[in-house]
């Protein structure tokens, strides 16, 4: 708390900063043309799967139309979407990715 001069007793910091970072779950989504291989490729380079879970998530999107890449916060999923988003745009492939709030 703080006295300051005309008797207005002012508290600050009651709390200390505890605020957990807002957490994005970063989605691929299908699509008819992008080629398996370089959406495992993707998931490997971009979000450190190994072959095995990247076959896993691919075929997810594959199957239902979107799947989990990984829950981040929000400039690294964000660095991720860009990251997946250039090297399809590279590679002339349609593939998408996207974040949402947890
Ligand atoms: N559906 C694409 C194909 O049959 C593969 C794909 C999977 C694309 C996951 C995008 C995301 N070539």
């Amino acid at each position: 708390g703080n006295e300051a001069g005309r008797g207005t007793a002012v508290i600050t910091r009651t709390k200390t900063k505890t605020k957990k970072p807002s957490l994005y779950r970063v989605l691929i989504l299908n699509d008819d043309y992008t080629p398996m291989e370089f959406v495992v490729h993707v998931l490997e380079r971009f979000f450190q799967k190994d072959r095995e879970a990247a076959t896993r998530i691919m075929l997810h999107v594959h199957n239902h139309g979107v799947g989990e890449c990984g829950v981040y916060t929000f400039e690294v999923a964000e660095t991720k979407v860009s990251q997946v988003m250039d090297s399809a745009r590279q590679n002339q492939h349609p593939l998408q990715c996207v974040m949402e709030k947890k």
